[in-house]
């Protein structure tokens, strides 16, 4: 008996009141055509792929190009060991070309000296890179605890944003856009690609070059991303399969955050097409005030991750980025996990600060604080990578 209103106890303290409910979600198990899905087969073959096709046609947008034919990868500096000799550091330049002409970028690899080839981070950094993923460790930041990422066993790896093309409205004619579309041709089509895309096949182009590094294992890669960086951490896992999990950090609407619900203080569609129009494609803009009219929710662009691994992570006082809604796309989505046998999130309601949730192959948690990636957030992550035996 006592045990019994202690285990209650426990999960009152553990479980947030929320009275905040989806509304009219669109069903993740019934095709367009209005059929049930019920095998792994139907999902597969049909579900699955028209989903896919409407985030492209209608968020997302549709890339030119995947991986370029002219692609190469150099040595931007010697390699160095670094960290009090736990980690080589890598400088690599990608060096791609087009129709259009070529551009490259470069990117950081902290990689721990084992034996073994290590799993890894890839973090989409959207902010200064100067001040957060500086390689010399000179300026040292929260935002990518490369040292801590290396202590744990894991590669710390990352790239900033604008080196694939600048976050601005002109970013649409610059940086990848210039090497792969003629940017002087003032017509765009509708369904052309954002720059969260362009962003996102930046981290598909490093895990071209982590597929050919030894020291690393390739099978266990995880794309890490906050807020607009979040978001193109599940564009990227979606379009990419080699990517084995994806962190998505108070990514907000647009990234997790489920449109469905009523949350007066997040951002909503007319909110982010109003300033960052450029992120996704031209056909987004018909769904401003009318996201509850359109027949998908991003709980299931999220279920297009499965089987593999999702991180999606809030923060109490980021209102913005919406968290119940963040929350319960994980649990919407989840049912695409069952059907390869597994689970999603699992949950017994939206939990308390500082309980993550991470029974499933879809880890949910939130954190004290504002809207930010830090390193709680980060041992997070890589203890749902440990739990998921990512450093055997
Ligand atoms: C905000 C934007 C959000 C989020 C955020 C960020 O201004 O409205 O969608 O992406 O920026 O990236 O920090």
């Amino acid at each position: 008996m006592k045990t019994k209103v202690m285990f209650a106890m426990a999960l009152i303290f553990s479980v947030a009141a929320s009275a905040v409910q989806p509304e009219n979600v669109p069903e993740l198990m019934t095709t367009f055509g209005g059929e049930k899905v019920s095998t792994l087969e139907q999902w597969e073959t049909i579900r699955a792929p028209e989903l896919l096709k409407e985030f492209t046609r209608e968020e997302y947008g549709r890339r030119p190009v995947e991986r370029p034919a002219a692609l190469a990868f150099e040595k931007a500096e010697p390699d160095k060991v670094m960290m009090d000799g736990q980690a080589i550091r890598k400088r690599i330049r990608v060096m791609y070309a087009g129709p259009y002409g070529g551009s490259s970028f470069v990117f950081t690899a902290f990689i721990p000296r084992k034996e073994k080839p290590t799993p890894a981070f890839l973090l989409i950094c959207n902010r200064n890179p100067d001040e957060n993923i500086d390689p010399e460790r000179q300026v040292k930041s929260g935002f990518w605890p490369a040292e801590e990422i290396v202590a744990r066993g894991y590669a710390a790896i990352a790239f900033w944003n604008g080196d694939i093309t600048p976050d601005r409205q002109h970013g649409r004619t610059l940086g990848v856009f210039s090497v792969f579309e003629d940017v002087t041709c003032q017509y765009r089509p509708r369904d052309g690609w954002g720059v969260l895309s362009a962003w996102a096949w930046g981290a598909s182009r490093v895990m071209d070059w982590i597929e050919t590094e030894p020291l690393l294992d390739a099978k266990h890669v995880a794309v890490v991303g906050h807020s607009r960086g979040g978001k193109t951490a599940l564009v990227t896992g979606v379009y990419d399969k080699r990517f084995a999990m994806a962190c998505s950090n108070d990514s907000g609407c647009s990234g997790a955050k489920l449109n469905h619900i009523d949350l007066p203080k997040s951002e909503h569609l007319s909110d982010i097409v109003r300033t960052f129009q450029f992120w996704f494609c031209l056909n987004y803009t018909t769904h401003v005030n009318a996201e509850t009219a359109w027949r998908v929710d991003q709980h299931e662009f999220i279920a297009l991750m499965a089987p593999r691994l999702v991180c999606i992570a809030s923060a109490t006082e980021d209102h913005w980025a919406g968290q119940e809604g963040e929350y319960w796309s994980g649990v919407l989505a989840s049912p695409a996990w069952e059907l390869y046998g597994a689970k999603g999130l699992v949950a017994n309601g939206f939990p308390a600060p500082e309980h993550p949730l991470q029974e499933g192959c879809i880890s949910y948690h939130l954190r004290t604080g504002k809207h930010n990636l830090t390193p709680y957030d980060w041992n997070c992550y890589m203890d749902f990578a440990d739990r998921h035996g990512w450093r055997q």
